[in-house]
């Protein structure tokens, strides 16, 4: 399974035609309904209000299933099919995660690998992270640019300048177990191409700490 792997250029071909396909814009209104549900259960004011991507923490953390999308996993399944497992991929790349300066203190023990996977049945990405707090919540997000630029700069976006939470952009909510061990994988039914460089972790509950990032080996 593992050799699914591959970390050269010589994989560029099959995935090439599948890159930026454009699609229709997926309805936002499962998004609202979600949130309107959330409201009158929590008043979680804060993560409805805003268009900021960095409030789908609060979300994630307060009702993951009030975010699913079609494939039920918006934000993540511990449990679905890993990227490097997926029987359907054309394509599987690999990143390793490295500290970056602006984690937060206590984390040096932080390690873990990203993978990305595209397919007919659109993005796969799964993140394995050991050493981290156990039992605390974290976020990634695929991001536009490698780890050196700007500590992966931007999130990655389908559609440039639109929406700031799934479908148009990748979350993974995750929550480390108790011995700091957390993984999760996350499906879109789109294909990010060469477009989406890097990974980049974060404490839920403090966003602008950039942990950890990881570039893909494309
Ligand atoms: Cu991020």
């Amino acid at each position: 399974m593992h050799d699914r792997i591959h970390e050269h250029t010589s994989r560029r071909s099959p995935l090439s035609s599948l890159t930026h396909t454009p699609r229709p814009h997926r309805p936002r209104a499962r998004l609202a309904g979600g949130c309107a549900a959330l409201l009158a259960t929590t008043a979680l004011l804060a993560g409805c209000s805003s268009d900021s991507g960095h409030d789908s923490a609060a979300q994630a953390a307060a009702s993951p299933s009030s975010h699913e999308g079609m494939t039920g996993m918006a934000m993540g399944d511990p449990s679905a099919t890993p990227a490097y497992d997926l029987p359907d991929a054309t394509a599987v790349f690999k990143g390793t995660f490295t500290l970056l300066d602006t984690r937060p203190p206590g984390m040096d023990a932080v390690k873990g690998t990203a993978w990305l996977a595209q397919g007919l049945k659109g993005t796969t990405v799964t993140v394995k992270l050991t050493g981290l707090k156990p039992g605390a919540s974290y976020m990634a997000h695929l991001h536009a640019q490698q780890c050196r630029a700007k500590n992966g700069g931007a999130h990655f976006q389908f559609e440039k300048g639109g929406a700031k939470m799934p479908p148009n952009e990748i979350h993974l909510a995750f929550k480390a177990d108790k011995m700091g061990v957390g993984t999760t994988t996350v499906n879109n039914e789109r294909t990010t191409g060469y477009s989406a460089r890097s990974v980049v972790v974060h404490p839920a509950e403090a966003m602008d700490n950039r942990l950890a990032c990881a570039d893909f080996v494309f």
